[in-house]
């Protein structure tokens, strides 16, 4: 339902992206991305470059007085770093950096001159990711769905689980945002911060581990019956494509994988209460789980329950000390050379990660309702079947397949 693209070089004028299939009637102007744009920038151990950029969007189409009309929305971000670099020569760059797409990208395309390789590669290109994701998450706002994240380990410094399980996700946001580590807990941020000071006095740099939460998911988003269908696939898959994440789970599933199934599946209850959900003014009964360790997905398909997804990113590839590697001029073994660049972007890839997951459970809403405009969701939103046992009928009788 809802495609991407985008473009451009990491030092060259702008990042350009396309959105396709986002319905009309969507209040959006340029100031609803800025938000996200300056929180992507916002890190303890970024490199200078943050310094030079200050990112903002232009909506250069699918817009018109303040509303989506359905159009693609084509959207145009400056490279300001651009301006030293236009008439500049270029110095060669011929040894590949270890942990980059230098060597790949030139196994792969034959370029003749590396930086052709790190320009494209270079994570710069998730500025327009995070714009993109920025109207995804207008329109889930729509819905009342919101997404947030936060940053649990840097460089091996941990929150702590128990002072983090006490926090709620909104709580645990909010606090979030107050730190340029992204860390709901003070006293782990303030250790975090110590970490990535030894990281930049040691001329290394660190990776570590983020969540990612979306809330007030409808529960049906997503499909069991094919493999592209599985939210859980889809997510993993979009989340594991942020340059230098290398792992991603659904809620606790590394832990789950050593614990009995006895203790991991969520049970299910029934209880009877005024839900506030969409539709709904009397009592009901509800399905519900006490736990949440399917991290909000069973079968790939949403269960309403907070999405939680947990993912791992690696040490900046870009060091001060250099790496051993080859010149592929001389064919002589050589050490890397420095190119400006972060020593820790753990808190800014949480935000990029968040708008990963709202393009695609944006998707996966336009998917499940149709609809070409909001106001052709909102009924549809409010008619979906709820976890009710009224809105569960069984046969409760025999039956055959049927199949010769
Ligand atoms: C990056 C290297 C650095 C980062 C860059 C990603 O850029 P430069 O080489 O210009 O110093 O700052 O990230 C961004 C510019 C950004 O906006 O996130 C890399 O090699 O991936």
């Amino acid at each position: 339902m809802l495609r991407f693209l985008t473009a451009g070089e990491s030092h060259g004028p702008a990042l350009t992206a396309i959105l396709e299939g986002m319905p009309a009637g969507l209040p959006l102007t340029a100031a609803d991305l800025a938000s996200d744009l300056a929180r992507r920038q916002i890190s303890y151990g970024a490199g200078g470059r943050m310094k030079i950029e200050q990112d903002s969007a232009r909506i250069l189409g699918g817009v018109m007085a303040g509303q989506t009309t359905g159009a693609p929305i084509a959207l145009w971000i400056e490279n300001r770093d651009f301006a030293k670099w236009r008439e500049r020569e270029i110095d060669p760059m011929t040894t590949p950096r270890p942990g980059h797409a230098d060597l790949t990208g030139a196994v792969k395309y034959g370029y003749r001159d590396l930086r052709l390789a790190l320009e494209r590669a270079s994570a710069r290109e998730t500025a327009a990711r995070v714009a993109v994701g920025a109207i995804c998450k207008a329109l889930l706002g729509q819905f009342g769905v919101r997404i947030g994240s936060y940053v649990t380990a840097i460089g091996g410094v941990a929150v702590d689980p128990a002072r983090l399980a006490a926090l709620s996700y909104d709580a645990r946001f909010e606090l979030a945002e107050g730190s340029d580590l992204r860390c709901p807990d003070p006293e782990a941020a303030e250790a975090m911060r110590q970490r990535v000071w030894q990281t930049m006095q040691a001329k290394d740099t660190v990776g570590g581990l983020f969540e990612v939460i979306a809330l007030g998911l409808p529960p049906g988003l997503g499909s069991h019956v094919h493999w592209d269908r599985r939210l859980s696939g889809r997510l993993l898959g979009a989340v594991g494509s942020i340059h230098a994440i290398k792992g991603v789970e659904i809620g606790p599933a590394f832990e789950n994988a050593e614990k009995w199934g006895t203790e991991v599946h969520d049970e299910i209850f029934l209880a009877e209460g005024n839900w506030e959900v969409p539709g709904e003014t009397e009592r009901s009964r509800r399905l519900v789980r006490r736990t949440n360790r399917a991290g909000g997905l069973e079968g790939g398909i949403t269960t309403g329950e907070p999405l939680v997804l947990r993912v791992a990113m690696k040490p900046i590839s870009t060091t001060l000390n250099p790496l051993r590697s080859v010149d592929l001029a001389s064919g002589q073994p050589n050490a890397t050379a420095y190119e400006r660049s972060d020593f820790n972007a753990v808190p800014r890839a949480g935000v990029v990660a968040e708008a990963m997951v709202a393009f695609v459970l944006a998707d996966a809403l336009l998917e499940k309702l149709g609809g070409d405009s909001l106001a052709e969701m909102q009924p549809r939103f409010a008619a979906l079947r709820q976890a009710r046992l009224e809105d569960l009928p069984m046969d409760n009788t025999p039956w055959r397949f049927g199949i010769e």
